[in-house]
């Protein structure tokens, strides 16, 4: 039985910060908006095992490859969380993966970048895992209860992804020159980016403000961005690697660091599909989805059979 049957209940309990669930009433733009949040934030858990992935084969040693496959198969189970958290507002998984191969839902800008040294293995667990943490820990207290409960589980296993990268950059740092040479790469390359994972800045993002009524999103983009500075500054310094940004300094009336801004025609290419490895990312998904094929259906025929 549904407890919220009303708008005025409904906004009450939002404002309270309690949690709506799914038999609850709720207006359709926060249904929509769920739908898509969730469904892109699965989106981007699947897509993402691709540029990891892509390294399990070639992993150094055994135990580097079983940490990296037990990673990646994490992803894998984040997405699922999130697929079935978003089957409660009343979309079928069938649609969601639709909307991915059509193009009609988006996945995260980070994963259309390239994976082309180990190191990045390190850097995508160090700064694309740091980020995905300082995003998606304060999503533990978003509105929605099943969002909220599945994202508990996803930041336990995120602030584990995050430490093995950064363990990772630290045996590479303290190896040889050539390696360190390697870390510092792949932090060039990976830091604007990272910064970009939590969308434009507050001014031109459309959806924050009623996201925040809501009590979807319990911070604004350029909060976490903040927040995320602030927080990988110090372990760069503790790792010795530069952060490319010239502007990066720390400000004592604010108590925070001043950085520079990343590149936002970069993030609008990339989100509309010109990134340099959106239609790699896109391809193989397609393919994967074909191969399953025979999976679903058996899987449909053995359900019809019980
Ligand atoms: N990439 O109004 P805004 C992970 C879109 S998984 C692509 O600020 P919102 C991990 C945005 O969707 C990482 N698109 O939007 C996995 C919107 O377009 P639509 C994923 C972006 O929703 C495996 C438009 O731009 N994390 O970490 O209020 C291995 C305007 O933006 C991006 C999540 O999904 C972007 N970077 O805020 C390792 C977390 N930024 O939908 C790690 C949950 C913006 O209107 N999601 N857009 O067509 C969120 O917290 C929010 O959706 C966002 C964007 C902060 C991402």
């Amino acid at each position: 039985m549904p407890v919220i049957e009303d708008e005025a209940t409904f906004e009450a309990t939002v404002a309270g910060n309690d949690r709506i669930e799914p038999r609850d009433w709720m207006p359709e733009g926060y249904r929509r908006t769920l739908v898509r949040q969730i469904a892109q934030h699965a989106h981007s858990e699947i897509i993402g095992m691709q540029p990891e992935g892509a390294w399990i084969g070639r992993a150094p040693s055994l135990r580097r490859k079983a940490i990296l496959l037990a990673k990646v198969q994490d992803e894998a189970g984040h997405g699922l969380y999130l697929y079935s958290a978003c089957e409660t507002l009343g979309v079928t998984r069938a649609e969601l993966t639709d909307m991915l191969l059509s193009g009609k839902q988006k996945y995260s800008s980070i994963f259309n970048y390239p994976t082309p040294s180990y190191a990045d293995v390190g850097t995508i667990g160090w700064l694309v895992d740091g980020a995905a943490i300082c995003n998606q820990v304060p999503l533990c207290r978003t509105s929605y209860g099943p969002y909220g409960r599945a994202m508990i589980r996803i930041c336990k296993e995120e602030s584990f992804h995050q430490r093995q990268g950064y363990e990772l950059l630290m045996t590479m740092m303290r190896g040889t020159d050539e390696q360190r040479a390697m870390v510092q790469e792949s932090v060039d390359r990976f830091w604007w980016p990272s910064l970009m994972m939590f969308g434009p800045p507050d001014v031109e993002s459309p959806n924050t403000a009623r996201s925040m009524a809501w009590g979807i999103k319990r911070n604004t983009n350029d909060e976490l961005r903040q927040r995320f500075v602030d927080m990988t500054v110090p372990q760069a310094e503790a790792l010795g690697v530069t952060l490319p940004d010239p502007d990066l300094r720390w400000n004592p009336d604010r108590g925070a660091y001043d950085f520079g801004q990343p590149d936002w025609s970069e993030l609008k290419r990339v989100v509309s599909g010109e990134g340099p490895c959106n239609a790699e990312r896109m391809a193989h998904r397609t393919r994967a989805h074909e191969d399953g094929a025979w999976v679903r259906e058996a899987a449909a025929a053995y359900a019809g059979q019980r």
